[in-house]
């Protein structure tokens, strides 16, 4: 049986390609978006411009690319960054010595690196907290809490938290809710809806699609925080190239169809690993063994490609697992057409300190895939095949 997730209302695959695009905004009324190098703008008299001054502070292509955007999140206001993890300095960069932040226990090891070894410098203490114990996650506010941050799913024991549930804890104290959503993209998951301040992506991943560009993303309704914001992403500089944004811009075209295809495939993968005697457990949202399968249905449009397992075995096992695989590439990352495997304990997660991951298991056996665009029958072959290999070590 096919999973039941919130219906998508129509429209959305005519925005991924319209939004912010109207070719009459170029004076060659051109249909694709330019790529606008130019660093600088000619002024009609001394700070009177068209718009532009500076590529810094606002550059047409990356214009396009941020109005698309905040369409697609169902946003006023969209912003890019140099990375994902550039996006989130520029959210944290909002606070300052003496505030707090409360944090999902499990999110990306770079995003707790940079809580925990950058930002706490600037005397700003984190608190990770399970973003599913809504007890838990209640009591770690402080009177100083200023921002929330969580993903949803997490990456990478795929936990899903209630947006709206901590939404309402954030507005009654007056805090920021941030959520990154990475993992779902606008196409599965719209948490401006559900009552978050800010949405965050790594660009670098479903929104591109094509594993060339690393770029940050913001969305926002608040015409504070978006001033705020947009104010950061001038004075601190962390900005896209104009390439990049035409890249994003042009990988948004096919979001729709490229989730879709995600969705199937990584449901069908997860089933066959669920049903595998090699494989001990899998964390996949859209199988109704995981824990958080009624909260995904009720919360997002669907599921995409990127999900955990643990393997049976030690290190040995899963190490010749991810050596094994003929088509899976072992590599960081997710969200491109093609089809990735890592281990988060010594990859992805390494920064992560040895308890916490302990706690949270993030062990020698739990693997990450990120189903690419192939054919999901080879996809499973190659899965197979590599499981019997470590089944006989
Ligand atoms: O890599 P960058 O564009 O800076 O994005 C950081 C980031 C932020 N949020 C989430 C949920 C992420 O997964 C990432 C980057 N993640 C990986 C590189 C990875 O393999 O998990």
């Amino acid at each position: 049986m096919e999973p039941n997730f919130r219906e998508q209302p129509k429209g959305f695959a005519t925005k991924a390609i319209h939004a912010g695009q109207d070719p009459s905004q170029w004076s060659s009324k051109c249909i694709v978006t330019p790529i606008s190098l130019s660093t600088t703008f000619k002024q009609r008299s001394p700070g009177e411009h068209e718009g532009y001054e500076y590529s810094r502070s606002g550059n047409p292509t990356r214009n396009v690319l941020e109005k698309c955007l905040a369409s697609l999140d169902g946003a006023r206001y969209g912003l890019t960054f140099s990375s994902g993890l550039g996006a989130e300095m520029a959210v944290f960069s909002m606070l300052s010595n003496g505030d707090h932040v409360v944090v999902a226990d499990d999110v990306y090891g770079g995003t707790g690196r940079l809580l925990r070894q950058v930002i706490s410098r600037l005397g700003i203490q984190s608190n990770f907290v399970d973003p599913t114990d809504l007890l838990a996650f209640e009591s770690a506010f402080q009177s100083n809490t200023k921002l929330v941050w969580i993903e949803t799913p997490t990456n990478p024991l795929i936990k899903v938290a209630d947006i709206e549930a901590i939404s309402k804890l954030c507005r009654k104290r007056n805090v920021v809710l941030a959520v990154d959503n990475t993992f779902l993209t606008s196409y599965f998951q719209r948490p401006l809806e559900l009552g978050a301040d800010l949405v965050c992506y790594s660009l670098t991943k479903y929104m591109n699609g094509h594993s060339d560009v690393v770029m940050g993303g913001i969305t926002t309704n608040s015409d504070d925080l978006f001033g705020q914001l947009k104010f950061l992403q001038n004075a601190t500089g962390i900005v896209p190239s104009p390439f990049d944004c035409y890249q994003v811009n042009r990988g948004l075209k096919t979001l729709p169809l490229r989730m879709e295809q995600h969705q199937k495939s990584s449901i069908a993968v997860a089933k066959f690993l669920e049903a595998h005697p090699f494989v001990e457990k899998v964390l996949h949202p859209a199988l109704a063994s995981h824990p958080q399968h009624q909260l995904t249905l009720k919360q997002t449009y669907g599921y995409s490609g990127v999900f955990s397992f643990y393997i049976k075995g030690g290190l040995r096992h899963s190490k010749a697992f991810l050596q094994n695989l003929k088509i899976f590439a072992l590599a960081e990352s997710l969200g491109g057409y093609e089809s990735l495997a890592e281990l988060p304990l010594i990859m992805t997660h390494a920064s992560v300190p040895e308890e916490e991951r302990e706690k949270l298991g993030i062990n020698d056996s739990l693997i990450r895939l990120s189903v690419g665009l192939e054919d999901v029958e080879d996809l499973i072959q190659d899965l197979e095949c590599s499981l019997l290999k470590v089944m006989s070590l």
